[in-house]
């Protein structure tokens, strides 16, 4: 039985709480407070330490969710959280004011996940804006870093197919790395 510990990461209002509602089979731990940000996201709550959720992905894999603050002044948790994760979602809002620097920036702070296991990028709120496509995501990222491999995704964190498919895409890129890197080593 392998374990997996994924991170979600993205600005506030991206959905990273929705998305590990949606995916969770356990209820979910959540750390909502009042959001006195309105004018970054339009929303009642937002997290202030982390979302916490768990799926089996195939027979037995547990995968442990964790969802981190988007607000800045709580990322002291950011860091303890980094340092178990294995594999990275970064969900970035359409319609934010400039998404895809949004999207570069979550991938500096945490690029190690992509060394250590694997990244996948997720677009969402694009039915609320007419924002960049996933190819300007795709585009902009082999510019900044032609050396990761990471798949972008537009998607709703509310939908749980969508979910599941973007975290089963990493799950398998995880195990791929792995698994070439453990060839690797026999050689
Ligand atoms: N229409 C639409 N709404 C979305 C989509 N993705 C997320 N939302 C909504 O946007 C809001 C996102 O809120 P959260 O899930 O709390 O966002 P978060 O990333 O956890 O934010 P912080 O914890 O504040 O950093 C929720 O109200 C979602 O229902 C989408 O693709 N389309
Ligand atoms: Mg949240």
């Amino acid at each position: 039985m392998a374990e997996h510990v994924i991170l979600f990461a993205g600005p506030m209002g991206a959905g990273k709480t929705t998305a590990i509602e949606a995916l969770s089979e356990v209820p979910v731990v959540r750390t909502e407070a009042a959001n006195t940000d309105r004018e970054t996201a339009d929303k009642a709550t937002t997290t202030v330490a982390l979302d916490y959720g768990e799926i089996t992905v195939g027979d037995s894999d547990k995968v442990r969710l964790y969802g981190i603050p988007g607000q800045r002044r709580f990322d002291f948790m950011w860091q303890i959280l980094k340092e178990r994760a294995r594999g990275l979602v970064v969900l970035v809002n359409a319609d934010a004011p400039d998404p895809v620097a949004s999207m570069l920036e979550y991938l500096d702070e945490f690029s190690d996940l992509h060394d250590r296991g694997g990244v996948v990028v997720g677009v969402t709120r694009s039915d609320v804006v007419d924002g960049p496509g996933p190819g300007v995501f795709s585009d902009a990222l082999q510019a900044a870093h032609p050396e990761m491999l990471v798949p972008v995704f537009t998607v709703d964190p509310r939908q749980t197919d969508q979910m599941t498919t973007v975290l089963l895409t990493l799950v398998a890129n995880i195990e791929m790395r792995a698994a070439m890197t453990a060839a690797q080593e026999v050689h």
